[in-house]
């Protein structure tokens, strides 16, 4: 840890996460940092799971409020879970032992857009933030803190807890140091200010975090890797739906809807995401840009073959092997990829002003392309909403992909009616599965859920959708037919049968 822990008061302040995690009690808001895998605390977890579970030993209540930038990791979410230590969770988790107490009735979980955060949270909306616990590269002389490889919500947490952990993680490059870009002069309303930001790539803020070194009560020496999960190679269904996609650029660009280098790309987290962005690299567009939430491995492909110009986003989510390549060119890619908040980079001003070409995952859709991205069967959470909301209502174009059937083709992605609603048919352009691409602009329900059949469904299911459609066309108020006690039939048979065919 030579030279990251420069300020001499807080290097006063070193201890073991052991001790620092006392400083937690039950009941507290906790604001640690960490978006998709990367930046989350990896020694204070571990030391207060087991606080807590010598507390419940001795029959004491010792849970928390978690609050994040996004998801984490097995080692903060998970051991965390696993410690029955949080008592409630916002607003975006990808742990399974997380998911399945969430699931289990066992910790509350509310989803919310990651834009809203910060504000949310600096109001007051969730009560008090006790402690904040962030991960950083290093503190300087003056006490400037080096962020790590994501900021999330990170600002606001150190703004707005009364105290303060800061881990300082030697595996972060020391190399980072000019790549954040934080911007703190958003202001509250009535007094709230435009977001002076007009490119992907622009800087308008500081490369570095600030906090009032008086909050911080321990700092923590860590050397531990981000989660840094391998993607799987895209398969031949997410090749398809990146196929489909690029088609569908080409021809924007020609119809002259979408400038030769397209507009600034995000896309969600996943295989298929990154699958759209390794199609972008064998394509014909040049100059891209990207602002996005999270750099996964596609993009940064993109920016080392020099197709991408330029990436904005909170979070980096890089497989090992991107790692290495990512902290091996550091030095020329810190004036290409900038990091900040992401109350700015999922900002609806900027989306809407940069007119974003969000590409994000589904778990299903309905006919007219009302969108589900975060239930299972209409009751259990998969992983939460994210930034996709954020993205999709103030983009250009917004895009919503899955392969067409899920579980060996027993659940057809696009069903009679979503079983939950997380986007609505109002923020829902384009819908692409392996069968193709559905353009539902300027269309209306009855004309969208013919495209959709016919464009996105699965032949198992495409008659099943066609038939339900005809009879609600022939029984049902016409702008938007449906048969309400038939429309979520399909989710109820999996839950009886395991499949949504009938046998
Ligand atoms: O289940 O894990 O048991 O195999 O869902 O599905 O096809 O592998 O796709 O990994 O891209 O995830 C929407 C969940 C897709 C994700 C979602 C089952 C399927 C599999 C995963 P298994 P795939 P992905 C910015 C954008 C919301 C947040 C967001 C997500 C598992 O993309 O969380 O967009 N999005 N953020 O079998 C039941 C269906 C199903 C289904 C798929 N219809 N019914 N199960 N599955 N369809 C990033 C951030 O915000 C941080």
């Amino acid at each position: 840890h030579e030279g990251r822990v420069l300020h001499d008061g807080l290097s006063k302040k070193i201890m073991s996460a052991d001790e620092a995690a006392k400083f937690i009690k039950n009941d507290m808001n906790v604001g640690m940092s960490g978006f998709t895998g990367a930046g989350y605390p990896k020694a204070i977890p571990a030391a207060l799971a087991k606080h807590m579970e010598a507390a419940h030993a001795r029959g004491e209540d010792f849970q928390i409020g978690l609050l994040t930038g996004a998801s984490t990791a097995t080692e903060c979410d998970g051991v965390l879970a696993d410690a029955k230590g949080i008592k409630w969770r916002t607003p975006y988790q990808s742990e399974p032992a997380l998911r399945k107490q969430i699931n289990a009735g066992e910790a509350y979980y509310f989803d919310m857009h990651l834009s809203h955060v910060a504000q949310q949270s600096t109001i007051g909306f969730y009560g008090d933030m006790h402690m904040a616990v962030v991960e950083v590269a290093g503190i300087l002389p003056d006490g400037r803190l080096i962020p790590s490889t994501s900021i999330g919500t990170s600002n606001a947490w150190l703004d707005n807890a009364k105290h303060i952990i800061l881990e300082v993680n030697a595996q972060q490059s020391l190399m980072l140091e000019g790549m954040h870009d934080v911007y703190n002069d958003i202001g509250m309303p009535p007094n709230r200010k435009p977001i002076p930001l007009v490119t992907p790539g622009g800087r308008i803020g500081v490369p570095y975090l600030h906090c009032d070194m008086d909050k911080v009560v321990a700092v923590v020496l860590t050397d531990s890797p981000d989660r840094n999960s391998k993607f799987a190679d895209p398969d031949e269904t997410s090749n398809k739906i990146a196929s489909h996609i690029i088609d569908f650029f080409h021809d924007e660009v020609k119809k002259g809807r979408l400038p030769k280098n397209l507009l600034p790309i995000q896309s969600g987290v996943g295989n298929v995401a990154n699958a759209v962005l390794a199609g972008l690299q064998n394509s014909p567009f040049e100059q891209l840009t990207g602002y996005t939430e999270v750099l996964q491995d596609g993009m940064l492909d993109l920016i080392m073959s020099g197709k991408m110009t330029m990436a904005s986003a909170t979070a980096l989510s890089l497989s090992p092997d991107a790692l290495e390549t990512f902290n091996a060119n550091l030095e020329e890619l810190r004036a290409r990829i900038v990091l900040r908040p992401q109350e700015i980079t999922n900002h609806p001003e900027v989306a809407r002003r940069l007119g974003v070409l969000a590409i994000n995952a589904m778990i299903e859709c309905d006919l007219y392309g009302n969108v589900n991205s975060t239930h299972v069967m209409g009751t259990n959470m998969m992983n939460g909403l994210g930034g996709s909301g954020d993205f999709a209502r103030n983009a250009y174009t917004s895009f919503f992909v899955s392969p067409s059937v899920a579980k060996d083709g027993a659940i057809s992605c696009i069903t009679p009616m979503v079983s939950h609603h997380d986007h609505t048919e109002h923020d829902v352009m384009v819908i692409v599965t392996e069968q193709g691409l559905a353009d539902l602009r300027g269309l209306a329900p009855r004309q969208r859920a013919q495209a959709i059949i016919d464009n996105c469904a699965h032949p198992d299911y495409r008659p099943m959708l066609q038939d339900y459609f005809d009879r609600a066309s022939s029984t049902a108020g016409m702008q938007t037919p449906h048969i309400l006690n038939e429309s979520l039939s399909w989710h109820q048979r999996y839950v009886e049968t395991g499949d949504m065919r009938i046998k």
